[in-house]
């Protein structure tokens, strides 16, 4: 393959680091330390791409020897996500919903990975690789040729069509975070500056204020970079792990995602510490701003934002904070020894997360963080930095538009889970046709239950998850409400079924419900990874901008609903389990949740997108104690919202901007399956009375299934902390299925075709 530079172009460089740089300086660029540019070619050859499972690590390789490649064939599941054809015969026309899930099942069923799980890409979000870009950089990581090729090309096609700049997800309008962080990213693994698509995001940048203007996660990032000066960044003091569990800020009560990341960032900012400089570095010193970069005051763009970055201002108290920080507490009150202290402990905890999950991390950015402080602290051959150049490969994926990262090392457990409930809610668990491909997803879940708690739990904070799934796998290790209820349903409804082995034992079930009973709130609700520990007050200390509702964990109808079903399914097959409380947990988690109706009927959804998704959850949770619309106003009130929101075509069409706004809006492209789903199984579990609407919507999944079984990727699905959205690209195939199958069951007599 000729290699050839991105535009033919010569690189400008401008020597800007010589006025007033005190740093060593080095031609080191990237690929290791050589003192030449990265290379990087229009395209590779995707026929050359294979995802390896290995027991649920998926890491992508490319194959440039032609022996090697014939000895690792592609398969269905490679070419699917790379968007090869996968030339399969034209299945016969579905003359019924049941028929539609067969052929459903027939298509799925080829994508399923040797573990036994289903892979997907997992991307949205549009600021995660940056930050594992910049942390290869900075620690001087190489990154092969194709790999920058299709991180170019994937950034390239996901540049905004009119102005060139990234948002802060692939639907959003071009931000500060996306552009700035984006735009680093491609010069860093070696685009030229003059390449037209950099000089057009280049003055979208510009245009939004520059860097300076950008949030706190990319002054962060930038300064580690050495692009800023630590003095822009707002404080990330350390300092806060040293206070004690009954101080109501304590970072322990925390979001664990917020507080995973403000880990391994207090103990950078800490330090202040910075990459080496290189002609990049320095380039992108005058690329990315609209002053004079010797001239910007960094202390006085601490808080400059611009306001499409600024989704959650920062609180009065915050700034107060802050600014007490800077200028009172920095200066004359931080010693030395309270410094060392701080970072000792932090870096403890760091190395805590690390070996519990054997350095696969929480998540993309803890794990790029915690892979900057190894370096740092441990050097760059130490054993910590290898295993995270090792592990970061887990979050990076590759699709037709080239590679990303995705939101976290997979959706192994989570999907495999609802493929499993789906073959059930059709009535098809005890077909043959399906037994080897969900003894294999019954195997998976069995190798992925987590076995014990992780060592030293209250020390680093930790909750209970013995006997828990988590929503990848089992190496990262983080159990999770509902990953946990899903997984539990799916292995008991197979377990109870004849002719499937029971794998997981009477004692390790009962360890699953021991977890799940923990999770309860006082409120009665469930929320995410552990049971809230501050109030929502918290969020007035929410530093990062761009994001809300991030600070403490919230109550979810999401999530309260899985763990409801979940016990009330155990409790039917293990009545004497822990009866009493399971009964009591039921009914608090069904009273919260009628609490968290809006007044327009529906509930609103924080994990998927928006009103649809959680009032599908929501009457489920009802319907599991009986109340449906018959004889539930609840349940009734949730179904007239979702009617009055079924479109002229039967489908349901909703956008991920309700999700930011907190009203039901509608997505610009119509309907959209996974939606539409959503509302069929919320109308069918609450048992609305009149087939026809439903009908309506059960025609329209069945006109959009292809003649090979599978549906189209439409809109995204899914969202996180109100402003991000994230892809369930399985959800178009689990969530249909799962509503046609509810048809079927209920409605054998009724003709949809
Ligand atoms: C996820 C993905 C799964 C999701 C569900 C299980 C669907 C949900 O019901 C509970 C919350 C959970 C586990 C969840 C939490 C937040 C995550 C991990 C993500 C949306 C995937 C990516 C996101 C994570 C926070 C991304 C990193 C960004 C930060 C702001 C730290």
């Amino acid at each position: 393959m000729a290699r050839k530079k991105v535009n033919g172009a010569a690189p400008v460089q401008e020597d800007i680091c010589e006025k007033g740089s005190t740093k060593k300086r080095t031609n080191a660029d990237l690929n290791g330390h050589a003192a030449k540019r990265p290379r990087i070619e229009d395209k590779t050859d995707y026929s050359r791409w294979r995802m390896r499972d290995d027991e649920s690590r998926h890491t992508w390789h490319y194959l440039e020897d032609d022996e090697a490649a014939k000895d690792w064939p592609q398969t269905y599941a490679d070419k699917y996500f790379l968007g090869l054809p996968l030339d399969l015969p034209e299945l016969p026309k579905a003359k019924n919903p049941l028929d539609a899930v067969r052929n459903g099942l027939t298509f799925f069923e080829k994508l399923q990975l040797p573990s036994g799980h289903w892979g997907c890409e997992y991307g949205g979000p549009m600021f995660l690789l940056p930050g594992i870009v910049i942390a290869w950089y900075v620690t001087k990581t190489p990154i092969p040729w194709y790999f920058a090729t299709e991180i170019k090309n994937y950034l390239f096609a996901r540049a905004h069509p009119e102005d060139g700049g990234w948002g802060l997800h692939i639907e959003g309008e071009s931000s500060v975070f996306g552009t700035v962080l984006n735009y680093t990213t491609l010069r860093l693994i070696g685009v030229d500056a003059d390449h037209p698509n950099m000089v057009k995001a280049r003055a979208t940048l510009h245009k939004l204020g520059g860097a300076t203007h950008a949030p706190h996660w990319a002054k962060f990032w930038l300064s580690v970079l050495g692009v800023m000066n630590w003095d822009i960044v707002n404080p990330v003091p350390p300092e806060l792990w040293l206070l004690p569990d009954w101080v109501p800020i304590a970072p322990w009560r925390w979001w664990i995602h917020i507080r995973q990341v403000f880990l391994p960032m207090g103990y950078l900012w800490s330090k202040r510490w910075q990459a080496e400089e290189t002609d990049t570095i320095c380039s992108l010193r005058k690329e990315l701003f609209v002053e004079d970069w010797e001239k910007i005051n960094w202390a006085g763009h601490r808080n400059t934002i611009h306001p499409m970055d600024n989704y959650h201002p920062k609180s009065w108290l915050l700034n107060t904070i802050n600014w007490l920080l800077v200028n009172v507490w920095n200066p004359y009150m931080r010693t030395n020894s309270l410094v060392k202290k701080a970072e000792e402990w932090s870096s403890e905890l760091i190395d805590m997360e690390d070996a519990n999950t054997d350095y696969a991390d929480l998540a993309p950015v803890n794990g790029a963080m915690n892979l900057v402080v190894c370096y740092v602290r441990d050097g760059p051959d130490s054993y910590s930095v290898r295993r995270h150049r090792e592990r970061a490969q887990e979050f990076l994926w590759v699709k037709d538009e080239g590679m990303f990262s995705n939101g976290t090392n997979g959706v192994q457990c989570w999907d495999t889970a609802f493929a499993i409930q789906t073959v059930m809610d059709a009535g098809l668990t005890e077909d043959p046709r399906w037994r080897p491909m969900l003894m294999k997803s019954l195997e998976y879940l069995d190798n992925q239950q987590i076995r014990e708690n992780v060592k030293d739990q209250a020390k680093c904070y930790r909750q209970q998850r013995k006997g828990g799934w988590a929503f990848s796998n089992k190496d990262q290790g983080y159990a999770v409400s509902d990953c946990v209820s899903e997984a539990l349903k799916s292995v008991i409804i197979l377990q109870k079924t004849p002719g499937f082995p029971t794998l997981i034992d009477d004692q390790r079930i009962f360890d699953a419900i021991d977890t799940l009973l923990t999770y309860q709130n006082p409120t009665g609700s469930c929320s995410s990874y552990e049971p809230y520990r501050a109030g929502t007050w918290m969020e007035m200390l929410n530093a990062a901008e761009v994001f809300g509702n991030i600070m403490v964990e919230y109550e979810y109808p999401e999530c309260t609903t899985a763990v409801v079903t979940a016990l009330s399914l155990f409790h039917k097959h293990w009545p004497d389990h822990r009866s009493k409380e399971i009964k009591i947990f039921i009914e608090r988690a069904v009273k919260w949740i009628k609490t968290a109706q809006k007044p327009h009927g529906g509930w609103y959804g924080s994990w998927g997108v928006c009103f649809t998704y959680a009032t599908m959850f929501a009457l489920e949770s009802l319907s599991s104690t009986g109340e449906v619309y018959e004889n539930s106003k609840h349940a009734k009130k949730g179904c007239e919202f979702l009617l009055s929101k079924q479109r002229e075509d039967g489908g349901w069409s909703e956008s991920y901007r309700a999700c930011e706004l907190g009203e039901y809006i509608e997505h610009h492209t119509g309907s959209q399956v996974v939606m539409t789903s959503w509302a069929l199984i919320g109308l069918m579990k609450a048992k609305y009375p009149d087939v026809e609407p439903i009908k309506k919507g059960i025609k329209l999944i069945m006109d959009r299934q292809q003649p090979n079984g599978e549906w189209l990727q439409e809109a995204i699905e899914g969202v996180f902390n109100k402003s991000c959205m994230i892809s369930y690209p399985n959800y178009k195939f689990t969530f249909t299925m799962k509503a046609l199958g509810m048809f079927a069951q209920r409605y054998p007599d009724e003709k949809v075709v």
